[in-house]
């Protein structure tokens, strides 16, 4: 006999084949009508394969048998997780497996937005450099400082890659960490120390904002923002004020605050690289995430312990 379980949103296609195989796997991202879906299903699912808009606690009252959300991606903002607890409801995310490829997407928008590839290839194809000469000089990534907000074990992949690239680390996490880098105590005195900082900070109501004017102003005009946790990170509004004002040197985005919208001025800034989302965007490390989310479902029907539990 198969469990039943809800997918909540279309999955990367192996992923979904193998829930589908598996389990008795009910899309609710497919529903006409989400209250009557999860009213009919309510009492027969012990497991939610989430993604996209996530699980909410109205969504945990409609299933009342619910043991595991087991959440795709490392972030699991999109999942109440305080509603789950007091449910007893077991959440598990994707970690590790994708460190590398979202470190190389920090690493990627920190070269472009400093160096401003992007726009000097773009250049190039414009037939400038024949008949305006070469591109401008840009700024060295070697002897800098990155200042890494969130030293977890991505932001540990980002800076062995920026020093790699000759960069100087600091960091600030809410505890200071048994590493060797310096530690500032909030993100303003870690943006007065650094020439780029680089959040991967979880999202969240905790970090909602917590990059404002005034850690902008810290980082100041030859400061770059690097970006590749979540967009409510930061004050999306006064970012591009910022930028469009020259108030900071760039920004290298690959996560806004209403994700697919992104606002139309940041489209004409000409110091920043916008990435639509593709941290961990590729199919080796997409395989990898869906499996370890595959591997908490089967490892709840089968009575074993969780592999990567956050509550
Ligand atoms: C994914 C991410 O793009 O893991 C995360 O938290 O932000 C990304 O790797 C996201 O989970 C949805 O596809």
């Amino acid at each position: 006999m198969k469990h039943d379980i809800i997918i909540v949103a279309k999955l990367h296609q192996p992923t979904q084949e193998i829930l589908e195989k598996e389990f008795t796997a009910h899309r609710l991202y497919e529903a006409a009508d989400r209250a009557a879906f999860l009213k009919e299903l309510g009492p027969k699912i012990r497991a939610v394969a989430s993604g996209g808009p996530g699980v909410n606690a109205a969504m945990m009252d409609a299933l009342p048998n619910l043991k595991l959300i087991s959440h795709f991606g490392v972030g699991y903002d999109v999942v109440d997780v305080d509603a789950a607890k007091k449910r007893g409801i077991r959440v598990t995310n994707t970690p590790d497996v994708l460190n590398d490829c979202v470190a190389d997407t920090a690493m990627a928008l920190t070269l472009n937005v400093m160096r401003k590839f992007p726009q000097s290839e773009a250049y190039l194809r414009s037939g400038y450099w024949e008949t305006r000469g070469g591109y401008p000089l840009t700024t060295s990534l070697g002897g800098k400082t990155m200042g890494i907000v969130g030293l977890g074990r991505i932001g540990e992949a980002i800076a062995r890659r920026a020093q790699a690239s000759g960069m100087k680390i600091a960091y600030h996490n809410r505890n200071k960490k048994d590493v060797a880098y310096p530690y500032y105590p909030d993100p303003v005195s870690l943006a007065k120390a650094c020439d780029v900082l680089m959040l991967v900070t979880p999202g969240g109501a905790e970090t909602k904002n917590l990059v404002n004017a005034k850690v902008l102003d810290a980082l100041g005009p030859k400061g770059y923002l690097v970006n590749i946790s979540r967009g409510s990170v930061v004050d999306q509004p006064v970012l591009l004020r910022y930028l469009q004002e020259g108030r900071i040197a760039g920004a290298g985005l690959d996560v806004f605050a209403e994700e697919p919208k992104v606002p139309a001025g940041f489209y004409s800034l000409d110091n920043a690289v916008l990435f639509p989302h593709v941290g961990s965007a590729t199919h080796e490390t997409r395989f990898a995430m869906g499996m370890v989310q595959v591997d908490n479902i089967r490892a709840l029907f089968a009575g074993k312990p969780l592999l990567t539990p956050v509550v």
